[in-house]
């Protein structure tokens, strides 16, 4: 079976320290990514064809996230049937729920995954990536099952 490997794509570098977190997580799962810095209103042309050629080129899931307008996620997901995962960013003004209704509201058609705002959301985007990839990959699935037995181990023992 060929190495999975994951998208993490984000308009802007200023997305980038939220983003990472879902870096970190692949990588304790030992699940190789690529991070992009690519805007659907920036650079449009180079962001259609990322996306375009993202299952060519070996990529099984992306996860996207963006900020305000946040369209990234939905015009990926149109350009590929890779599955996409947004992550909404928090926001100056509107504190990120422009960019969680931008990236949950995807009329029907093209479906984008959409986690919470912020770190929350790159974490868990990680986590429902693997959860996506385990369907098929049996050592993801089990190192998913050991990851949720730790988190229920340290939530208990504050209660010792
Ligand atoms: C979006 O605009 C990006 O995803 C980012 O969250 C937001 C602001 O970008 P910068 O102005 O900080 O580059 O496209």
């Amino acid at each position: 079976m060929a190495k999975s490997k994951v998208a993490i794509m984000m308009g802007s570098d200023s997305d980038l320290k939220v983003m990472n977190e879902a870096a970190i997580i692949l990588d304790k799962f030992g699940v190789s990514c690529e991070i992009k810095i690519l805007s659907a209103h920036r650079t449009p042309k180079d962001t259609i064809k990322y996306a375009t050629r993202a299952k060519a080129r070996g990529i099984d899931v992306i996860i996207a996230g963006a900020g305000g307008a946040a369209h990234l996620a939905g015009v990926v997901a149109a350009h590929t049937l890779v599955p996409v995962i947004g992550v909404p960013m928090t926001t100056e003004h509107l504190k990120g729920i422009d960019s969680l209704l931008s990236t949950v509201q995807m009329p029907s058609g093209i479906p984008v995954a959409c986690m919470a705002i912020g770190k929350a959301g790159a974490k868990n985007a990680a986590l429902f990536a693997l959860e996506i990839l385990g369907a098929r990959d049996k050592k993801i699935h089990k190192r998913l099952e050991q990851y949720r037995k730790k988190l229920t181990k340290s939530v208990r023992a504050k209660n010792k």
